[in-house]
């Protein structure tokens, strides 16, 4: 037999217990971690907490599947735990918890659920208060999150009328792949913070209405984890954090490709993180995701989920790496996160095949414009300055932030935009109804494409041209629009710093 076979007993474990010889167990299986309590990897004091215990629980969430195998010599796994008698962690369920559930319990009926905001009203409700912290937050005054909603506002159609609209099709191609509606789920981090199947709710979903889903650098389920879940030939993206470690970054690149990724999306508007402030009252407590233990690199956890994953990423990412990029992958290469028309032609110029016109969600810096309306700003500079009329293959311009309604999207893609991105309302979906949510958020988009393309007369995405919008005050930040009160209300106050209880 071997070690890694036997079995040990619960009063074994629990005697390793210290910062001299900790063991821990993990689905069934006794570690012993000590030589990571030096906070190379994990963070010490959580991993003291379950020293000598079951950490299944806790670990489950954050973790992508064989990072400990991952992380620790094989010598290192000690045996099998006689789980019988290994002591479990007090898990203390709070009167907040307690009530927290009892509302999941009194979720409405998806069918009741009509429009993407209802998620985010019931989620907010009923998820993790950490999980809501860290998915609804946003930068500093939340100025720019709120500002990528409203800027749709300033937007209005010109309808036409007696076209024959019997069948609408809003079906499209994104980087030469099939998309049955112009949107993508774009990347976001830590799906299990709202839900245990966390990012593979969205795998599923986007599966069922061919939809193509971006997969985020950050995710809680690991890479293959997600790639194995799709179904034979779905399509997926990669968004990729650069990573200070540029051969670490060529081996998850050169992996995304070789695994079938069809577009390489680098984020190049966090070389350091916004002041998500919600999140940073949180105190994060949870575990590091696999690309950031992989990363070695020290974990400040006093500033919040997104802030205490973020040091691996590289601040000295700069146009001249673009060539690198090229020359380790044949994937086409996005821009996520360009933010001004200048950097729109830039990107053109270095041969990238797009951008995704992004502020991040509003999460990075506070009082930058919306996608939409830096959309308006690129397609005329391309046209004018290099000759190139939108949308086009060559080039593909995408939007994101703020995305709720298909009349948002519709509006992008007669200014020029390919499709459009959306991120936290399938978040919320999940997190309040795991797969069916998303299924179902995908399904009311469906049938708001279908009322609005009849309305506007127009048969197909081809026919929604510039000329149904009229984009003319999409700079005056400051006309009065109708109040919007579903998307307003979701809204929480933002709290000041609060006296400490006696
Ligand atoms: O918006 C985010 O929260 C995000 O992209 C991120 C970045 C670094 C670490 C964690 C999350």
């Amino acid at each position: 037999m071997s070690s890694a076979e036997q079995v040990i007993s619960g009063a074994t474990i629990a005697a390793h217990n210290s910062r001299e010889s900790c063991w821990i167990v993990v689905h069934g299986k006794v570690y012993d971690v000590t030589d990571f309590l030096d906070g190379k990897c994990w963070g010490s004091k959580i991993i003291l907490k379950y020293a000598g215990k079951d950490a299944t629980a806790e670990y489950d969430p954050i973790h992508p599947p064989n990072t400990i195998e991952t992380h620790l010599a094989p010598e290192k796994c000690l045996g099998i735990a006689d789980m019988g008698t290994v002591a479990k962690v007090e898990i203390k369920v709070t009167e907040e918890e307690k009530a927290r559930l009892d509302r999941f319990a009194l979720r409405p009926s998806l069918d009741e659920v009509l429009n993407l905001h209802d998620f985010e009203a019931i989620a907010r409700q009923v998820m993790p208060e950490k999980a809501w912290a860290y998915y609804s937050s946003a930068a500093d005054d939340e100025i720019t999150n709120r500002e990528n909603h409203a800027a749709f506002h300033r937007i209005w159609f010109r309808p036409r009328i007696l076209r024959d609209v019997t069948t609408v099709d809003w079906s499209t191609t994104i980087l030469g792949h099939p998309s049955r509606m112009p949107i993508y789920i774009t990347a976001t981090a830590l799906g299990k913070l709202g839900h245990p199947d966390g990012e593979l709710n969205l795998t599923r979903a986007a599966a069922k209405h061919g939809i193509i889903q971006m997969i985020p650098t950050l995710a809680s389920c690991s890479f293959d984890q997600i790639v194995d879940a799709a179904q034979p030939g779905q399509v997926q993206f990669f968004q990729l954090y650069v990573n200070k470690d540029r051969a670490v970054t060529r081996r998850i690149v050169q992996h995304a490709e070789k695994r079938g990724m069809k577009g390489l999306f680098v984020t190049v508007d966090a070389p350091q993180l916004g002041r998500r402030e919600k999140d940073m009252r949180m105190k994060f407590d949870a575990e590091d995701p696999a690309e950031v233990s992989n990363a070695g690199t020290k974990v400040d956890r006093s500033q919040g989920a997104a802030r205490a994953i973020s040091s691996f990423i590289d601040p000295g990412l700069k146009w001249g790496d673009i060539k690198w990029f090229q020359s380790i992958t044949k994937m086409p290469i996005i821009l996520k996160g360009v933010q001004t028309w200048e950097d729109a032609l830039m990107a053109y110029d270095y041969g990238c095949q797009g951008v995704v016109l992004s502020n991040h969600g509003g999460r990075q810096l506070d009082f930058a414009p919306s996608g939409i309306e830096v959309l308006v700003d690129v397609v005329k500079q391309l046209r004018e300055q290099r000759g190139l009329t939108l949308p086009n293959e060559k080039f593909q311009i995408f939007v994101d932030g703020g995305v709720r309604r298909a009349t948002d999207i519709l509006k992008a893609i007669a200014l020029g935009a390919t499709a459009v991105g959306i991120g936290r309302p399938f978040i919320y979906a999940f997190s309040a109804y795991g797969t069916d949510g998303v299924d179902r958020a995908l399904q009311i988009l469906h049938d708001e494409f279908a009322m609005c393309m009849r309305l506007l007369g127009a048969p197909t995405l081809k026919d929604v041209v510039p000329e149904m919008v009229d984009a003319a005050n999409v700079k005056s930040h400051i006309v009065a629009v109708p109040g919007d009160t579903l998307y307003l209300n979701n809204y929480q106050d933002m709290q000041h710093a609060q006296l400490r209880t006696l």
